[in-house]
């Protein structure tokens, strides 16, 4: 059976427990002060050997990622954290920084000095302004105790850490959008190549990774790689946060190694609302295909959950019960991607707008045979050709739920309507 592994949860219980002195009772910055002792290439070989991979949806290998940095030509690099988290279900980095900013703060200056980086910028979603405001509180605390600014514990290293607030914008989560942002303009994706390791903010080599994915540094090097490693299966190593969200009867956080199922995590949430049969989950946030019942076992890892057909994402299971329409639930996050498509290329623009309108009168009752091969049609049209993941994205819960659930649209448009009650859902409006 498998249990809970609280590292970046355990003090989410404690009183106070985003202040510097909970996480200083609890082994807080011994892994910097460890790290100070520690050559770059140590650190950065570390994170490698532990196999940590981008927690923020792609899965990257994060020392992999630091080591594509050119070498250091003394001229600035910079760190970057996305903490633009708007996929919708993806509600992990939020409370982890509101419960305990000080893991991601400690992991910046690990990450900075692995780099030898010596300005490093958090960039969160401009609408959580109480996240904001912690942030900035917990980097107070962090310089005004020595842990950043000039000199860090003696140690003769500088790191200057900014926290910028986005304007609200999903795009901005792209990380070449987010760069734009930071640098003042409006955040629409870059080409790639070069990737910001090479060019980034400000035309320096930039790392930009997710909030979770350096808040898992500190104890990566505090109780090494072969810890972390000893978690998860094959490829796929550690813990991270899985998001339980819907029709649940105890939605949050739950911390526990890759691999685990999402039978297992029902075990420790009470299960699937009272009375009621899971329908369909989404694994890794909307923009990932979503799975039925039949998925209850699959290992929740980038390769099992590949193999299924769908990815692990950033592991935002929202659960949905036979109450739910899945044609609403679609057209509710298609109206999402058409709202936040940038506009920068065409297929995505109109491709989203398309699929919501279509969606839209499929659900209203007006849907005309031939709309399902047409919404597959704009699918084909997206997938692959849009600039960024945006577009890629957008069509997953189109795509799949047509997979799985072609009967429940043709039954909307032969019975011209919705056949569900949608105050029995209760979680759209
Ligand atoms: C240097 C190379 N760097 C790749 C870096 C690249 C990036 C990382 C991953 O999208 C996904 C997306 C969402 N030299 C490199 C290199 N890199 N090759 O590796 O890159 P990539 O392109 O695989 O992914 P991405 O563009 O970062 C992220 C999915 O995550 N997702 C996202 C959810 C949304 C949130 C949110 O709300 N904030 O996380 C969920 O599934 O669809 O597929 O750093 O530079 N040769």
């Amino acid at each position: 059976m498998t249990t809970l592994t609280p590292v970046l949860t355990d003090t989410w219980d404690a009183e106070r427990s985003w202040t510097l002195e909970t996480y200083l009772a609890h082994d807080g910055y011994a892994a910097l002060r460890k790290a100070l002792t520690m050559t770059p290439a140590d650190l950065v070989q570390t994170v490698k050997d532990s196999g940590l991979r981008g927690r923020g949806g792609a899965g990257f290998p994060t020392g992999m990622k630091w080591g594509f940095l050119p070498p250091d030509d003394g001229k600035p690099r910079y760190l970057v954290v996305n903490a633009d988290e708007s996929e919708p279900g993806t509600c992990k980095d939020i409370p982890l920084m509101m419960a305990s900013p000080q893991h991601l703060v400690e992991g910046v200056a690990i990450t900075s000095v692995a780099i030898n980086c010596h300005h490093a910028f958090i960039y969160v979603r401009g609408e959580v302004l109480h996240v904001y405001r912690r942030l900035l509180a917990a980097v107070r605390e962090a310089y005004d105790a020595g842990y950043l600014g000039k000199d860090i514990l003696g140690s003769g290293f500088d790191l200057d850490v900014t926290v910028h607030a986005g304007a609200g914008a999903y795009i901005c989560g792209e990380e070449t959008a987010l760069l734009d942002s930071l640098e003042g303009r409006r955040g629409q994706p870059r080409l790639k190549p070069p990737f910001p390791a090479v060019e980034g903010l400000y035309a320096r080599p930039t790392v930009v990774n997710n909030v979770e994915s350096i808040a898992s540094v500190p104890a990566i090097v505090r109780l090494g790689a072969d810890w972390f490693a000893s978690m998860g299966v094959g490829r796929s190593t550690g813990h991270g946060l899985f998001s339980l969200s819907g029709h649940v009867t105890r939605p949050g956080q739950y911390e526990a190694p890759l691999g685990v199922t999402l039978r297992e995590l029902l075990d420790m949430a009470g299960g699937v609302r009272a009375g009621h049969e899971l329908k369909f989950w989404t694994p890794g946030g909307s923009s990932t295909p979503m799975f039925t019942s039949a998925h209850l076992d699959v290992p929740l890892d980038y390769e099992s959950v590949g193999a299924a057909k769908s990815m692990l994402g950033t592991r935002a299971l929202q659960l949905f019960d036979e109450t739910t329409c899945v044609v609403r639930a679609v057209s509710r996050w298609t109206d999402f991607y058409a709202h936040e498509s940038c506009g920068k290329c065409t297929p995505c623009r109109e491709g989203t707008y398309w699929m919501k309108q279509v969606l839209r009168r499929i659900e209203a009752g007006g849907g005309a045979d031939g709309d399902i091969d047409l919404l597959l049609d704009l699918c084909d049209n997206i997938l692959g050709r849009a600039f960024c993941a945006l577009g890629d994205g957008a069509t997953s819960p189109v795509t799949s739920s047509i997979e799985l659930f072609r009967d429940e649209y043709q039954a909307h448009i032969d019975g011209h309507g919705c056949p569900f009650d949608p105050a029995a859902s209760a979680l759209f409006e």
